[in-house]
């Protein structure tokens, strides 16, 4: 049973004790609502410790009807991961409230923010402030071209950690290093050991991870939370989710 507004308290209460967790993204443009069903049930199955929901463009209008069949069919947290206001949903246990920090566009700063924050408290879905930063990966990705704002620079680790340490002095509760869905190359070792160094808050990193390898690579540099999306639909993909799932329990273990 997952606490009402408790997913926040649950990330940082793993973080402290150093306990890394698997997330994984479903895409409602990628699967109808009742497969989305299966396909949480498959992922929870892998040993992921929540699903998140959302995508930078939705062509669908089954939305709300995709995260139900999600929630219904899971018992880790759905969390939603929007690209605009109008991914929002009563039925998730939460909702990263992103703020588009590594950029300068206050629609992604702010705009859509306000659009949402009245909904969010009709709705009753915890708000969880994630500074969300998007590194460059080698082409330019959905949520660059969407959000219209430049990547950091994926050589330039200082510069992403004075954005990770604004976000946390302004109040925000976890980071999110975002290589884009698809990425060439996920985000640097060195960009997560910089940014974990200085700041105190979860370090979550998402984007072109697509094997265990990579992943504890990533825990190891100082990420607590790996998320992977395009995996799901590649061959073997169910696999490799598993075998990432094990190894991110392992290296929590070893601590
Ligand atoms: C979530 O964008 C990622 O942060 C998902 O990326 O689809 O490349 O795994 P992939």
């Amino acid at each position: 049973m997952i606490k009402k507004n408790g997913v926040l308290r649950g990330i940082l209460d793993k973080a402290k004790i150093r306990r890394p967790s698997y997330w994984v993204l479903l895409d409602p443009d990628d699967f109808s609502p009742a497969k989305g069903s299966a396909v949480a049930r498959k992922a929870q199955a892998c040993g992921v410790d929540a699903l998140l929901v959302g995508g930078s463009l939705l062509h669908t209008d089954q939305f709300p009807r995709f995260v139900a069949s999600v929630k219904k069919a899971a018992t880790i947290p759905v969390i939603l991961f929007p690209g605009d206001a109008t991914q929002l949903s009563g039925r998730a246990d939460a909702v990263l409230f992103l703020s588009l920090i590594s950029g300068r566009n206050p629609v992604n700063l702010i705009g859509e923010h306000v659009k949402a924050a009245p909904l969010i408290k009709q709705l009753g879905v915890e708000p969880i402030s994630t500074a969300y930063m998007l590194v460059e990966s080698g082409a330019v990705t959905s949520v660059e071209f969407m959000s219209n704002t430049r990547p950091l620079p994926r050589g330039k680790p200082k510069i992403a950690a004075a954005h990770a340490l604004a976000a946390q002095y302004m109040g925000m509760k976890v980071i999110y290093l975002e290589a884009g869905s698809g990425a060439q190359h996920p985000v640097p070792n060195e960009m997560i050991s910089m940014v974990r160094s200085v700041v105190d808050i979860p370090v979550i990193v998402g984007g072109g991870i697509r094997d265990a390898k990579t992943a504890v690579e990533k825990i190891r540099a100082g990420a607590d939370i790996i998320v992977t999306g395009n995996l799901l639909q590649a061959k073997d993909g169910i696999d490799t989710m598993r075998s990432i799932a094990a190894a991110i329990e392992q290296c929590g273990r070893r601590k």
